[in-house]
């Protein structure tokens, strides 16, 4: 893939800080500049997300209410039959989506659970829709194995800073993360990969986690930024809220930074008004998760989406219209 003019991979902590930091007109002015050159900015994407495997997962993920080191009082599942996944999936299509993501609470995928996973992506893709899978760690092995059965998308967050990392998980090294990305993306499967704010992290922690996924050799195709959903029985159930302007500053930045990517307006939308959600939008923000539920927590319900996409005059994104730029 040839990088565009108006693509870097070279940003300094300090550029992408002034940047951040800028008045709010001057930042905002400049990420919607940024984003209606790459994109119609009245057209959202839509994913599904659906749990596939919930609940008891061996890594201790502080903002995580499916970690099994933490009370949550959430009750484990085995992995889902092949064919319910297919029908929630072609329920979702019906709704809107045009991509869905199925998410394992996994440390990594097992041996046996492998033909499973293939077949739901198999499945899911006969659809018609793009399929993403998010289970954890990856060895070049498994992810050959997912392209091989037509996996569009893999999501792997950093999540926060290098930095910071550690006060967040410590069953995993930021490092890890960063390997599985490397076998995603020489597997040829398009990358997923953003991260979480509002857990108590500085300023340069939200900086410093844009520049790590903008100076990748090649940008995520998907960014997430989610904003924390605080759950009764993790870590961070009391975490100090994050002033929403924060918020929109980190999306914004991801838009300059990152200026063909979806930017993913995602976990966190239940808990903000139209009016922080048309900021989000107007920063940069091109995708979100369609339906009641994200994995485990709400979202808001669809006709409360469809209402918000009426007022803001927006449209679903067809999905031939999001950037596929693998060379597979
Ligand atoms: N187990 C897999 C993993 O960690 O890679 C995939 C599932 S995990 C739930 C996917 C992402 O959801 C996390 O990386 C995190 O960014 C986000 N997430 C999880 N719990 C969240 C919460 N309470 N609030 C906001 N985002 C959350
Ligand atoms: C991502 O960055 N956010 C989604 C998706 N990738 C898998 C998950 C959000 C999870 C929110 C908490 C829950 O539902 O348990
Ligand atoms: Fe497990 Fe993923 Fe939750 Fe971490 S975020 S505890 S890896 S399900």
């Amino acid at each position: 893939m040839s990088a565009d003019a108006g693509e870097r991979h070279d940003w300094t902590r300090a550029e992408a800080e002034a940047l951040y930091r800028a008045p709010f007109n001057d930042l905002l002015f400049q990420a919607q500049t940024v984003h209606r050159r790459h994109f119609d900015p009245n057209q959202v994407q839509m994913s599904s997300l659906l749990s596939v495997k919930t609940g008891g997962c061996p890594e201790d993920c502080a903002y995580c209410g499916q970690s099994a080191h933490h009370n949550t009082g959430l009750k484990a599942s085995k992995l889902m039959e092949v064919q319910r996944v297919i029908e929630e999936a072609r329920k979702a299509k019906s709704a809107g989506a045009t991509r869905y993501c199925m998410g394992a609470a996994w440390k990594n995928p097992k041996e046996r659970d492998l033909d499973s996973i293939l077949a739901m992506v198999e499945g899911v893709k006969a659809l018609g829709l793009e399929t993403c899978m998010t289970l954890g760690k990856l060895t070049q092995h498994d992810a050959a194995r997912l392209r091989g059965a037509g996996l569009d998308y893999y999501n792997h967050n950093i999540d926060t800073s290098e930095r910071y990392y550690s006060e967040i998980v410590t069953t995993r090294t930021f490092g890890e993360r960063l390997d599985t990305l490397d076998h995603v993306r020489e597997a040829g499967i398009k990358v997923c990969c953003g991260g979480i704010v509002g857990m108590g992290e500085r300023e340069d922690d939200r900086v410093d986690m844009l520049v790590t996924l903008a100076n990748m050799p090649q940008h995520p195709e998907s960014v997430p930024i989610n904003l924390l959903i605080p759950i009764p029985g993790t870590p961070l159930e009391g975490a100090e809220p994050l002033d929403p302007l924060e918020f929109v500053r980190t999306i914004a930045l991801a838009r300059i930074m990152m200026p063909r990517s979806m930017v993913r307006l995602s976990a966190g939308r239940a808990s903000m008004s139209d009016e922080l959600q048309a900021l989000c939008f107007f920063a940069g923000a091109n995708s979100i998760f369609l339906g009641c539920t994200l994995l485990t927590a709400g979202n808001p319900a669809e006709d409360k989406d469809r209402a918000l996409f009426s007022k803001l005059g927006l449209a679903p994104m067809p999905a031939e219209q999001a950037p596929a730029r693998v060379d597979a």
